[in-house]
């Protein structure tokens, strides 16, 4: 195999845990809170969680813990999309199990909650796990975004739990496999089954976090990544001096991508999608505010900039995402007969005769290529895949239209040429920041211990992030705490709260403050490419968006090693 120094170098590099993980496995415990209840809909949820809801938060301490050397076999699963920092979850948890006991094994569920279902997996050994130490994606068993919730799905995954004898199962996965984790857990427990089951916060997204989940792992690599590429579209802007780009970037529906970036790299504007809807904007409203913006540059004789986009915006205009309702809606109810149509132009007549008029007036208005995106293949939730809309040129053709209209006028002088980018999976893989490969690495060795704590239906988790690595906390929380009741598919049903962009929050008060004079001065700021060796202030800082919520560098704790002391 060809593997490149980078690769070589990382291998060898020692992930960073909190001090208390640093002991002796046989000397860390748990120190159990006090009950916890649901963040919402606590009887809904409890009735439906009745051997698990109200557990209490567990911290790792020191102390004797009689249950670390047993031997035990355990299986690991990695769900949904890819997240820098997998690898070393797995990693971690490795680690742990062996220090525990050299008998113990590790079982990697292949492609995702379908390997545990069908019973597709390997054994791990040292010379696999170094393998990948360190390093982006999860090619190490792959992943899927089959939906593990069924009953028969529970049944096979016991069958194949018990052939292995397996007596934990750890899933890697973003709000949607949590949940599943929740009810996997719930059920085994229901049967009698002693088969403890322990998630891991997982997605670029950064939508997996709440009071207790600082952040999910994998935001932090992928915003480094992204934003050294916007960086470098900026220079080149601001060199060539003639191009407007607009950057679309992944985040699925939340829009804390793109605000993490714009921290990173201070554009001429970013939208955020949460204030969209919050302001009941219309995608027409949307296109002048950019427009103003591009006019302003203008006068200035900046005819060159750079914008973002989150990939979920189109779903946060009231307009497009009551127009995307009723197409995800009548796609999949009238599935069958919708592919009899073979051509575009038969299933576009289809669809406006079945769509509301105000729908219908929507979608007609869009370009062709977009109201075809509209309707392509929805995901396995039945959702359209906005990952696949070019929001980015539509955006750019609509602001396009308007200028022309307002040089006709001879109320802009300007030029507008424009490049369209996509982020996304350009950041899924990329090699772990030093802060996810120690984040990622911690939240696999906690797993350990919780297993050896006895406990069922937890997410390994790990607080106080924006300190040293050696002040993290580490333990984990109940899954129960982070539920409510939301309609899925015309049912309620139980699922972990996403967290979207809090208008009221400090990340986007800064980005808010600023913005105004990014629009129009060139404010640039260029981060380059992840260190992974160097100074802490360089290779070792969290997310902007994680510094400010936890108050400022150190949050005012004065620790040691952080960025403000
Ligand atoms: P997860 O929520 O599973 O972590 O995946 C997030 C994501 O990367 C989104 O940002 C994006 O919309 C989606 O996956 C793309 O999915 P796919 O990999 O199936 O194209």
């Amino acid at each position: 195999m060809n593997i490149s120094e980078l690769q070589k170098a990382r291998y060898t590099y020692q992930p960073k845990l909190p001090a208390v993980l640093q002991k002796d496995v046989k000397n860390i415990t748990v120190s159990l809170g006090d009950p916890t209840e649901a963040v919402a809909d606590k009887e809904e949820v409890k009735s439906l969680f009745s051997h698990t809801y109200g557990q209490p938060i567990a911290r790792f301490v020191e102390g004797s813990n009689e249950g670390a050397s047993k031997k035990i076999n355990v299986g690991v699963i990695l769900s949904g999309g890819q997240a820098p920092g997998g690898h070393n979850v797995i990693a971690g948890l490795y680690d742990g199990i062996k220090k525990g006991n050299k008998e113990s094994k590790l079982y990697g569920f292949k492609g995702g909650p379908a390997g545990i279902i069908e019973g597709n997996y390997v054994e791990f050994d040292d010379a696999f796990i170094d393998a990948y130490r360190n390093t982006g994606g999860f090619d190490i068993i792959g992943s899927g975004r089959t939906k593990l919730e069924t009953e028969e799905q529970f049944k096979k995954s016991l069958a194949v739990c018990k052939k292995l004898d397996v007596s934990a199962v750890i899933v890697i996965g973003g709000d949607d496999s949590n949940t599943n984790a929740a009810l996997l857990g719930e059920w085994f427990k229901a049967q009698g089954e002693a088969i403890q089951v322990i998630g891991c916060p997982k997605t670029i997204d950064g939508d997996l976090k709440n009071e207790l989940i600082e952040t999910s792992f994998g935001f932090d690599t992928a915003t480094k990544t992204y934003s050294e590429l916007i960086g470098n579209i900026e220079k080149d802007a601001n060199s060539a001096k003639k191009y407007w780009h607009f950057i679309k970037l992944m985040g699925r529906s939340a829009s804390h991508i793109a605000l993490e970036c714009a921290l990173q790299t201070q554009p001429n504007f970013c939208i955020i999608s949460e204030e969209v809807e919050e302001k009941k904007m219309t995608l027409n409203q949307v296109v002048d505010d950019l427009v103003k913006i591009i006019m302003k540059r203008a006068e200035k004789g900046d005819n060159f900039g750079v914008g973002l986009i989150p990939e979920g915006l189109i779903e946060f205009i009231p307009e497009m995402g009551a127009l995307i309702g009723e197409l995800n809606d009548l796609l999949a109810h009238e599935e069958e007969y919708y592919a009899t149509l073979k051509t575009f132009e038969d299933q576009q007549e289809f669809i406006n005769k079945k769509l509301s008029k105000d729908a219908s007036y929507v979608y007609s208005s869009l370009p062709r290529d977009i109201q075809m995106q509209l309707i392509m293949d929805r995901d396995p939730h039945g959702n359209v895949q906005v990952s696949r809309i070019e929001t980015e040129k539509l955006l750019m053709e609509m602001v396009g239209v308007r200028l022309d209209e307002l040089k006709a006028k001879g109320e802009y002088k300007g030029s507008f040429s424009t490049q369209a980018h996509f982020f996304g999976y350009e950041g899924r893989c990329a090699f772990p920041s030093n802060f996810d490969s120690d984040y990622c690495y911690t939240l696999g060795f906690s797993a350990f211990l919780l297993i050896t704590a006895g406990l069922t239906g937890y997410i390994s988790n790990v607080a106080d992030l924006d300190c040293p690595a050696n002040d993290w906390k580490a333990g984990g929380c109940p899954l129960t705490m982070m539920m409510n009741m939301e309609q899925r598919h015309g049912a309620m049903k139980p699922v972990i709260k996403k967290a979207l962009v809090e208008l009221e929050g400090k990340p986007f008060k800064a980005f808010a403050e600023q913005r105004d004079v990014w629009a129009v001065d060139t404010c640039f700021t260029f981060p380059g490419a992840i260190q992974y060796y160097g100074p802490d202030e360089v290779c070792n800082m969290p997310a902007k968006t994680l510094t400010l919520e936890k108050g400022g560098c150190c949050g005012g704790k004065a620790k040691k090693g952080c960025c403000c002391c």
